[in-house]
């Protein structure tokens, strides 16, 4: 397809080159020609609907907070699975359970759909649906758990908008894509704990997964997680480890944001590494996966911004624009794999 697209283009080009006689003309079509052979010949993705992303947001956070254990997580977890299935996804759930950094055992699941499952050449994206038992950064009921309409349902919401989108749409990318909701991301260890310091104890989904792969031999070409992708205005940087991990990867999805107009949201800033589900994939699976996570450049001390695990993580807080300009630029780039 990329390449019927690119042969048109110059097809195209040197029609216009052909027609020019007066030089000035001349000089001029040819500048054209430089300027658009340089760019390179894309596919154009379907229309990512933002308000269906939106309202996705919506049903996970009107079930309550997703904290594991509880009968909210638990229905939360069959409403994926449903919604993804009725997108005729193949889904797979992975059950287990984790000890967490305060000694609870977690009943924990991922859940992976799987679109195209006999393309041999995939993308794997991915998001966590869980969300924090606690607002340890509020200065009020910070025992209370938050509503994590984007860190939690954000991620998840523009990734079902982009199951719904593909399986709504005849044209299909030419790659299989398989959507990983990872679990128990968000039960780390405050930075004030009574609990003698542990590692690793965020991203538990992802350790499982990454040792756990739901299919032997799983190699996609890469990934890309998305992570609190739904805030107003917010700003995505190079974050650290996806640099070191992926950079070919990070370049591939900035330039698309980019191009397709969202030079608002796909900074050339670069942010320090964090860890997040795509560390344990990049170290322990050893599939290259880029982070898209928010980034608050208007104050790097607070990495994630003003709302990250506080009680203002609500529906308040989230953008159509910011959901519009992530979904967007992922189909993007999977439509033009
Ligand atoms: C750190 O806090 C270093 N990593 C966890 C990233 C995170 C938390 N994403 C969502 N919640
Ligand atoms: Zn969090």
């Amino acid at each position: 397809m990329k390449n019927n697209m690119k042969f048109l283009a110059m097809l195209l080009l040197s029609a216009l080159s052909l027609n020019s006689c007066d030089s000035s003309e001349r000089n001029g079509s040819s500048e054209t020609v430089t300027a658009v052979e340089e760019e390179e010949a894309t596919v154009k993705a379907p229309e990512f609907n933002a308000d269906s992303a939106y309202y996705f947001i919506e049903r996970q956070v009107a079930f309550g907070p997703r904290v594991p254990n509880t009968a909210e997580h638990y229905k939360t977890g069959e409403w994926l699975i449903e919604t993804l299935r009725s997108y005729g996804a193949e889904v797979q759930v992975q059950s287990f359970q984790m000890r967490a950094f305060d000694g609870k055992m977690l009943n924990l699941r991922n859940i992976i759909a799987s679109i195209n499952p006999n393309a041999t050449k995939r993308v794997m994206l991915a998001a966590h649906w869980d969300t924090r038992p606690f607002a340890d950064k509020d200065d009020e009921n910070q025992n209370k758990p938050i509503d994590g309409a984007n860190d939690g349902g954000s991620g998840v919401g523009v990734l079902l908008e982009i199951a719904r989108v593909i399986q709504a749409t005849e044209q299909k990318p030419g790659i299989g894509v398989d959507i990983v909701l990872f679990d128990g991301e968000d039960y780390g260890q405050p930075d004030e704990s009574e609990y003698p310091y542990q590692n690793d104890t965020w991203c538990l989904g992802s350790q499982y997964w990454s040792k756990n792969k739901h299919v032997a031999n799983y190699k996609p070409q890469y990934g890309i997680l998305l992570d609190m992708v739904g805030a107003e205005n917010a700003k995505f940087a190079r974050e650290g480890t996806s640099m070191q991990y992926a950079r070919n990867i990070v370049d591939k999805v900035w330039r698309a944001g980019n191009k397709i107009g969202y030079s608002d949201y796909f900074k050339y800033v670069n942010a320090p590494a964090i860890t997040d589900d795509h560390y344990y994939v990049n170290t322990v699976a050893g599939i290259r996966m880029i982070d898209i996570i928010e980034y608050n450049m208007a104050d790097p001390d607070d990495y994630f911004g003003p709302y990250h695990h506080r009680h203002t993580d609500t529906m308040d807080i989230i953008s159509k624009n910011t959901l519009k300009a992530v979904g967007q630029t992922v189909l993007h780039v999977l439509y033009n794999e």
